[in-house]
């Protein structure tokens, strides 16, 4: 048999979409646990096309998929398009293309690249977030909150980029910058809707707790969050009657508070300053407002302030102490106010040095003018403190305030709660009226949707509202309430917003009176398994799941949680050529002289190979199209399968591709060899029950790079025969079908002559009288501390123990983060890792 991978691979596509192959229905036959909910993170159809990072993680589903299936498993897998976002927009705005033109061009080319890979969607379900019969009900679940009290609105202090004049969101903002156009942000006080995430702050911390996520998303989340526990107490102002309340972690060191800051934008800082203060002040505010947040908190930055010419009074030691402001300081977090205790917190050490006040250490451990110690210790120059460690005497001391009613426990989250508007065009119209006479309104829920109106121009109108306020036939609309004549509201949701509940439009996707419904809802949910990037480890990962929390309040869910398992893939990287003074060159200006040699072809200097992320710059991007029409859907799937673990980052090699090419023509030779029907010798069925073993093991926990090793060693020891049994090719072929599905189709149905589908077929089992090994326990340390035991198989390598160690989940949950600088394997005993 030929591999002709492009005819193969044409044919099978065909049938699989003619005969609905992998349509799925909520059959209510097949008991919940055999169920399953698969996601991938829908892509952005961006106008550069797929690259090779999609098809990494949807492969790695799809396998799981197809594998699930041949289980017995009523499998959901769908797919769809993140389709409102800025990239459209600007395209628009440089090219007058309305963005709906673009982006559902860019999505037909999705959606052919996509399917050109063979995966198992099902296609009837796909969603794309900009249509209106999909915004539809995204602005309905809006509406929902805004009922429920979680959408406000209010003027806060947002990123505003002046030249693009726009207001920008977080994560739009690249180190101070606006990730458009390079221009510094500034802050810009706008009218703004909100959703109160903060509410949810607590439930979302504590539900980290139990999701089968990667330890450091998990940990993110937790950061992101940031709970921190503390105490509010409240210092006099000399010669006032104002107080002033400040939020510490650290009330044991009240003692060591020798001066306050107030954050430039605090509401007190007008009528505390005093005259002769007052123009250093203002122009110092004046200042501050030009800088990030990012900026205002770095940590080796040159601290700056101004003295407001007011004093407090330390409550513990009566004595005054000057109040300043200072940009480090913030005013959104805790009460916007601190007491400085130069002696224990870097931050304030710094500035007193700067502006010479005074350091009073409380704690022993060191000398605090040479250096702040910020390390537990024992209290000194504390009075009713003095002796106690840090834990102990923060507790006395707020019994002491909470006595003397100047202070309280407290509790802080860095958490904001989520700016949800944006000054755009293509994004979802927030479905508000706003009446003179009944205040904000909502749209009627049979109303919607409430479409986007077409505009002429794209180009943001620098009022700080979006080009919808220029539509005049569209803004000027009637109250819902009183008929009467109303503005609508003119800000759109953020790129967020759709894929805030995607997840849950798949379950039914074409329902026009319900967002899903309440069977859809608990036949599939929650989702098993989501795969996608790190880097939407709390934005989208965050929001997602406050939404869903709102909806399970709501009862318009069955789970508190979205997404019970997830994984990360990791990133493909390439590799790129390095001059010795660590300039890049891109990859089309390099030679490789001898193996592992490269030089600069234009000077002959020679340059290391060094592994870096795929640029349009270094010449190093691999395009799927062309991989798939040189090697075939099939080589690509599997090599992005076997470059390495699932999880892991890894660069992309041409040799690697090749490579797996030539072990699918093996395959292909070796199906070409007479077919019989012989029983097999003992060896031969040995090693085809222990790679059936393996491969379901390792497809089962997604180590499908060892899996695809075993299929290679299966292979290379059956072909020394001179026929193919069909004992081999199979049962083979059923381990094949996630990993290369259209060569399997083609073994399945051309060479066994079987009836296809061969993903319809139920996987291989092995017979454990065949597979069955003695086992050793091998304990597992971790820097010298045993962590696992693990049942492995007697008599392995050096290499293959260590191997085997390193694939089992338990282990690799513990490496999350680390790096292995060491190993240390006693055969049949332990395997010791040295981890940094
Ligand atoms: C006195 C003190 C002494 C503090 C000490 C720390 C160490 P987390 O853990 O992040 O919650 N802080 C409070 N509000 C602030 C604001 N709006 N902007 C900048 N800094 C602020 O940190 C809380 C600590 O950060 C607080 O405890 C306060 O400094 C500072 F040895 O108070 B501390
Ligand atoms: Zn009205």
């Amino acid at each position: 048999m030929n591999y002709d991978f492009t005819a193969i691979e044409k044919k099978w596509q065909k049938y699989w979409e003619e005969h609905n192959t992998f349509q799925v229905k909520e059959d209510p036959s097949v008991p919940p646990e055999k169920r399953r909910y698969v996601l991938d993170m829908f892509p952005y159809p961006s106008g550069a096309g797929l690259h090779v990072g999609h098809p990494e993680g949807y492969t790695a589903t799809d396998i799981y998929c197809r594998y699930l299936r041949m289980n017995g498993y009523n499998v959901l897998h769908p797919m769809g398009f993140d389709s409102f976002g800025l990239p459209a927009e600007n395209y628009a705005i440089k090219t007058g293309t309305h963005p709906r033109v673009t982006t559902e061009a860019n999505i037909n080319r999705f959606r052919q690249q996509i399917k050109s890979l063979g995966f198992c969607y099902d296609w009837s379900r796909e969603v794309a977030t900009h249509q209106p019969e999909y915004y539809r009900w995204t602005q309905w679940l809006f509406l929902q909150m805004y009922r429920k009290g979680l959408a406000y609105e209010a003027e806060t202090p947002i990123n505003w980029c002046p030249s693009c004049m726009t207001g920008l969101a977080n994560e739009e903002v690249k180190e101070g910058h606006c990730e458009r156009c390079g221009s510094h942000v500034v802050r810009r006080n706008m009218r703004q809707w909100v959703l109160k995430i903060t509410e949810y702050a607590e439930r979302l911390l504590q539900d980290v707790d139990k999701l089968d996520w990667p330890e450091a998303i998990k940990a993110m989340q937790r950061n992101w969050i940031g709970k921190s526990v503390g105490a509010e107490v409240t210092f006099r102002i000399d010669g006032s009657d104002k107080t002033l309340t400040v939020y510490t972690t650290r009330p044991d060191t009240l003692f060591g508070a020798t001066y306050m800051v107030l954050a430039p934008e605090h509401p007190l800082v007008k009528e505390l300053t005093t005259d002769e203060c007052r123009k250093q002040v203002e122009e110092y505010i004046a200042r501050a407002a030009l800088k990030s947040d990012l900026e205002r908190t770095e940590l080796n930055k040159e601290k700056t302030g101004v003295f407001t010419g007011a004093w407090a009074i330390n409550p513990v030691t009566g004595k005054k102490i000057p109040l300043w402001i200072a940009d480090y300081v913030m005013v959104s977090y805790g009460t916007g106010a601190i007491m400085a205790v130069p002696a224990h917190d870097r931050r304030d050490w710094e500035f007193a040095k700067v502006y010479g006040l005074p350091i009073v250490q409380v704690l022993s451990g060191g000398d605090a003018q040479k250096e702040p110690l910020e390390e537990d210790g024992e209290l000194i120059n504390s009075e009713f403190l003095n002796g106690l460690r840090k834990a102990e005497a923060i507790e006395r001391m707020i019994d002491w305030l909470e006595e003397k009613h100047i202070g309280r426990r407290a509790v802080n989250y860095k958490l904001r709660d989520w700016i949800f508007s944006r000054q755009r065009y293509w994004g979802e119209p927030i479905p508000l009226v706003h009446c003179p006479k009944c205040g904000i309104v909502p749209v009627p829920e049979d109303q919607l949707p409430l479409r986007l109106p077409e505009v002429e121009k794209y180009v943001p109108t620098g009022t700080g509202e979006s080009p919808l306020a220029a539509v005049s036939s569209w803004v000027n609309t009637t109250c819902p309430c009183c008929g009467g004549p109303a503005k609508r509201e003119t800000n759109t949701m953020p790129q967020w917003a759709g894929s805030c509940w995607y997840y849950l439009r798949y379950l039914d996707p074409r329902n026009e009176k319900e967002f899903a419904s309440k069977e859809a809802i608990d036949y599939w949910m929650p989702v098993d398994l989501y795969v996608g990037g790190a880097e939407h480890a709390v934005l989208h990962l965050l929001y997602a799941r406050f939404w869903h929390k709102v909806f399970f309040d709501l009862g318009l869910v069955n789970t508190d949680e979205p997404f019970s398992r997830l994984v990360n893939q990791g990133m493909i990287t390439s590799y790129a050529y390095q001059r010795p003074n660590k300039t890049l060159v891109p990859t089309d200006e390099v030679e490789e002289t001898a193996p592992d040699r490269f030089v600069e072809r234009a000077t002959g200097e020679p340059l290391e190979r060094v592994i870096a992320k795929m640029s349009k710059s270094l010449k190093n991007v691999i395009n799927p199209d062309d991989v798939i029409r040189d090697h075939g859907a099939d080589t690509l799937r599997l090599y992005e399968m076997f470059m390495g673990p699932l999880q892991m980052s890894k660069p992309w090699s041409t040799q690697g591709v090749a490579g797996v090419q030539r072990f699918l023509e093996k395959v292909c030779r070796y199906a070409s060899k007479p077919l019989t029907d012989r029983p097999l010798d003992a060896e031969t069925a040995k090693l085809l029950h222990k790679t059936i073993q393996k491969v379901s093991d390792d497809t089962e926990s997604l180590n499908f790079n060892t899996a695809i090793a075993q299929m290679m060693t299966l292979i290379n020891e059956v072909s020394r025969a001179d026929d193919c049994p069909r004992q081999v090719l199979e049962p083979f072929t059923l381990l094949l079908a996630p990993y290369a599905p259209h060569l399997a189709e083609e073994l399945w149905s051309t060479v066994l002559g079987n009836e296809p589908s061969v993903a319809d077929q139920p996987w291989p089992k092995h017979d454990q009288s065949l597979t069955a090994e003695t086992t050793n326990p091998i304990a597992v340390q971790i820097n010298g501390k045993k962590r696992e035991l693990l049942e492995l198989p007697a008599g392995l390598s050096k290499e293959d123990l260590l191997s085997a160690v390193l694939a089992s989940p338990e282990v690799q949950k513990r490496l999350e983060g680390v790096s292995i600088v060491k190993s240390i394997v006693v055969p049949g005993k332990l395997v010791n890792l040295v981890v940094r």
